[in-house]
């Protein structure tokens, strides 16, 4: 009974020792623009300008707000977040829904720290999800490249989270949490001994 409850402690310990790690933490700020305006982005406005509108009028894929974030110009708009809060040389999860209207021209640019991760021309379509592994520096930028002439491009739902397979350092603390169980029960047994000796 004594060993039970002293694995059970070691294994609350390990949990709890993940749960920093393991924790759904979405790290973009206002992702889904259900503030109602642009807080928490930086942007460059280069054609016709930056909206953010609601259901039912305007196309949103979920919540009562998305952005609008180029239209009726061949200038592209410019929309960047620089992101605090990430962990360097851990990998996240970056996802977004984004719909092209229907017109032509258009284009759509996504970098992560300057690094392409989307480059789509002449891509019509309704909201569609974007999602990629992105490696952290602990200060990054995230940024959106959009037009659309003579129509709309729009953004809703991005997000950012630690990636769902476990990083080295989370093994390291699963290990970590292993040994005390096991030296923990091991000590336990030592004290039994001890007190029917
Ligand atoms: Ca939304």
């Amino acid at each position: 009974m004594k060993i039970k409850s002293a694995i059970l402690f070691a294994g609350l310990s390990a949990l709890v020792a993940l749960s920093p790690l393991s924790a759904k933490a979405d790290l973009i700020v206002n992702g889904g623009f259900e503030t109602g305006d642009f807080t928490g982005w930086n942007l460059q406005h280069e054609a016709f300008p930056f909206a953010v509108g609601s259901a039912p009028e305007f196309p949103v894929h979920s919540g009562e707000f998305a952005a609008q974030i180029a239209g009726f110009s061949f200038d592209p708009n410019v929309m960047t977040q620089v992101i605090a809060g990430t962990v360097a040389g851990l990998t996240y999860t970056l996802t977004f829904w984004f719909e092209q209207s229907n017109a032509l021209p258009n284009g759509l640019v996504v970098t992560w720290n300057g690094t392409p991760l989307v480059s789509e021309s002449n891509s019509v379509h309704a909201y569609q999800q974007y999602s990629f592994n992105v490696l952290a520096n602990g200060s990054d930028t995230l940024k959106f490249t959009a037009y659309n002439n003579p129509s709309f491009a729009y953004l809703d739902d991005v997000s950012l989270n630690i990636a769902a397979v476990p990083e080295p350092s989370t093994w390291i603390m699963m290990i970590l949490g292993f040994a005390g169980l096991g030296y923990l029960a091991h000590r336990r047994r030592g004290t039994v001994q001890f007190r029917t000796a």
